[in-house]
């Protein structure tokens, strides 16, 4: 890796603006050379420098910025909001072509929609779609597009496999601040809008962020808020246990005016602050349940502090008990979130959105989706995914996630007739709520390519590009990334496509079955371990035996979780026949003799998927090696080590799984491969 990072290619992701292709250049040359802005303030410099650096990089001349806008071959205009209807988030690119020269307008009734009008015309020149007669409307879909930074004051990273922090170090903020400012223009050229940067494990020091430490907030905030991104802070919900008062009970007259008076204060400093992040009675951080309180009262408390202010507070409903006994066959985490908060549908504040994670566990390669989204009705609700692959290979393994967001969005809740998709739930357009969105934890650090695997810059583009609109598809998502990243040979954008799209696939075929989950290292959650959780206190079991696998979650004779869908899903998830077979051993005790749809049996499944994950891994390594020459030789080297490594932990998971299996069936596999003793 380059001795600075700032010139190590991978450090530019998406925004390189490598040379157009000679074909594309001569379609543009000698054309829009000359750029004006007017009307925008705040992101005036961001706008002006963004085209500056796009132009000069893709058609390798500086362009000149006007006086006369409109004799700018390029222009951004901020439009009266009268003229227009237009989301102020949203704009409008027109290309035409005026004295056989090329015009283009990017035209927004907002500032921000000028800064992403201007990031869209830029990716649409480098994919060759500028030309006369172009019209184009587009606008996020969602009010909130968020990432959320596990961030620790002392630059570590919770779950973090690219480096350290990139904001924070030794309680304190890095020296290097440029390099915020150049994360805050990759953001922004996806569209989003709002970062908590730091950990929603909130412990002592963090507490300080909106007290004693504020100013390092106030520093950060500043950097985003030339590229439109409000910041966010995950707060601790008892912090006014830390400054004197003998109680944090949501509904204490001196805790709510202690909150008040900080909300005050915070927002004097920082008057553009998004607001807060909790995550309270979750995993040992404190809440509303240790003074009996409900957790609407809790997230109402800090809503009214915020609402004077403009804030929200994006309230976490990953809510289960974190120390139950293995022993309890009872007990089922997977129903907590639902269990929890359904009975306060309506009764948050409109101030107040509640983050759901994708799956009612917790980020596994496969789980179904939570029973809250279309079970929630009067309640702002943003969707919550994880971009960081804990449990998907931690950036040592390609796993490109975007096919598993695409399912989830895709996924019929039924909570008014057939087609209510999450989509459609996150984009406000099902229930009436204020608000709604995506949240996502980051997968960034310091590390010279921001993302440790370079490919996994994949998973951040393809997060923000979704956050934006949730209909795209992956195929263009996935393409308009490698074109960005590795320009258009076609070869290239037809292998890295491929390994890509099929990443997701291969590594579930290597790792856990049918939705089962966990049989990971505990801890760092890291490499195989089929009993790691098995007798832990996490409520994460999948109790095999020498005949069969899997948690009976149906309502006849299981845990009931199943009956936390609509009557349309309940019904599919409660038979073994109906059930959708990746997620059989997430709703269904089977036995390994179990025919599956293949007229393989179950144990047979596990065996041959697991051979074929490794192959499969083989097979992305011979397609890799065949782009040699193709790609910049250090990012060449770089992924091919990483694939390298993937394979050797893939064969790692398929041995030890496969003989898990084994020692406990002594069923043979029927091609008699090799199982280990
Ligand atoms: O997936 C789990 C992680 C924890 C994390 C928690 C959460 C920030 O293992 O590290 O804590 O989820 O989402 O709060």
């Amino acid at each position: 890796m380059a001795a600075n990072y700032k010139e190590l290619r991978d450090y530019g992701c998406w925004l390189n603006y490598d040379l157009l292709p000679p074909e594309l250049l001569a379609r543009y040359a000698g054309q829009l050379q000359t750029t004006a802005v007017v009307g925008a303030e705040t992101l005036t410099q961001a706008i002006t420098a963004e085209l500056r650096r796009g132009l000069r990089g893709l058609l390798g001349q500086e362009p000149r910025v006007v006086e006369q806008a409109a004799e700018a071959a390029v222009e951004v205009r901020l439009v009266e909001r009268s003229e227009e209807s237009m989301n102020p988030e949203g704009f409008r690119l027109s290309v035409r072509e005026e004295q056989g020269a090329l015009r283009v307008v990017i035209a927004s009734p907002g500032e921000q929609g000028l800064l992403y009008g201007t990031f869209a015309f830029l990716r649409a020149l480098q994919l060759g779609e500028i030309a006369a007669g172009l019209e184009r409307e587009d606008w996020p879909r969602t009010p909130l597009r968020l990432l959320n930074h596990w961030d620790n004051l002392d630059g570590s990273i919770e779950r973090g496999y690219a480096g350290r922090s990139i904001f924070f170090r030794d309680n304190d903020l890095v020296e290097d601040l440029d390099r915020v400012r150049d994360y805050a223009r990759l953001l922004a050229s996806l569209g989003i809008n709002g970062v908590a940067v730091n950990n929603v494990n909130v412990h002592r020091e963090e507490t300080q962020l909106i007290a004693a430490k504020l100013e390092l907030v106030r520093v950060i905030s500043s950097i985003f808020r030339e590229y439109g991104i409000r910041l966010f802070l995950s707060i601790n919900f008892a912090t006014p246990l830390e400054f004197g008062l003998d109680t944090a009970d949501p509904l204490n007259s001196e805790v709510r005016e202690w909150w008040r008076d900080r909300a005050a204060q915070i927002y004097s400093v920082i008057p553009d602050l998004g607001g807060f992040l909790v995550k309270a009675d979750s995993e040992n951080r404190p809440g509303p349940f240790t003074y009996g309180r409900s957790h609407a009262e809790g997230a109402n408390m800090l809503a009214e502090a915020l609402e004077p202010f403009g804030g929200i507070v994006v309230w976490r409903c990953f809510v289960y008990n974190c120390a139950q006994d293995w022993r309890d066959t009872k007990t089922d985490r997977a129903r907590a979130a639902y269990d929890h908060f359904m009975p306060l549908d309506g009764l948050f504040r409109d101030n107040v959105i509640l983050q759901i994670k994708n799956g009612p566990m917790d980020f596994q390669v496969r789980e179904p989706v939570s029973p809250l989204f279309g079970g929630l009705e009067r309640t702002n609700q943003v969707l919550e995914l994880q971009i960081t692959q804990e449990y998907t290979g931690q950036q040592r393994h390609l796993c490109y996630l975007v096919p598993q967001w695409k399912e989830i969005l895709a996924f019929d809740t039924y909570a008014q007739g057939p087609g209510t998709t999450v989509a459609k739930i996150v984009t406000g357009s099902v229930f009436p709520q204020r608000w709604s969105g995506l949240a996502a934890v980051a997968n960034i650090g310091d590390d010279p390519n921001w993302t440790g695997h370079t490919l996994a810059q994949a998973n951040l583009y393809g997060y923000g590009r979704l956050a934006w609109d949730p209909e795209l598809t992956s195929e263009q998502i996935t393409r308009e990334w490698v074109v960005l990243t590795f320009g258009h040979d076609p070869e290239v954008v037809a292998t890295v496509s491929e390994l890509l799209l099929g990443s997701w696939q291969v590594y579930e075929n290597y790792t856990v079955p049918l939705g089962i989950g966990w049989m990971c290292n505990p801890g760092h959650h890291y490499g195989p371990s089929p009993e790691g959780y098995e007798y832990s206190r996490w409520g994460t079991y999948h109790r095999a035996d020498r005949t069969a696998i899997g948690v009976d979650r149906s309502v006849r004779s299981g845990t009931g979780f199943a009956g936390q869908y609509r009557p349309e899903n309940a019904r599919r998830y409660e038979t073994v026949e109906t059930c959708p077979e990746e997620l059989l051993l997430f709703f269904h005790r089977i036995p390994y003799t179990h025919v599956l749809k293949s007229g393989k049996t179950l144990i047979q499944h596990i065996y041959d998927t697991h051979f074929l994950g490794v192959e499969q891994v083989e097979e992305m390594i011979e397609k890799w090696k065949g782009l040699e020459g193709k790609i910049n030789p250090e990012t060449f080297f770089h992924v091919l080590e990483r694939l390298e490594g993937q394979l050797v932990d893939a064969k790692e998971w398929r041995d030890v799984l496969n003989t898990y299996f084994y020692r406990l069936t002594h069923i043979p596999d029927i091609h008699g491969r090799k199982i280990y003793p």
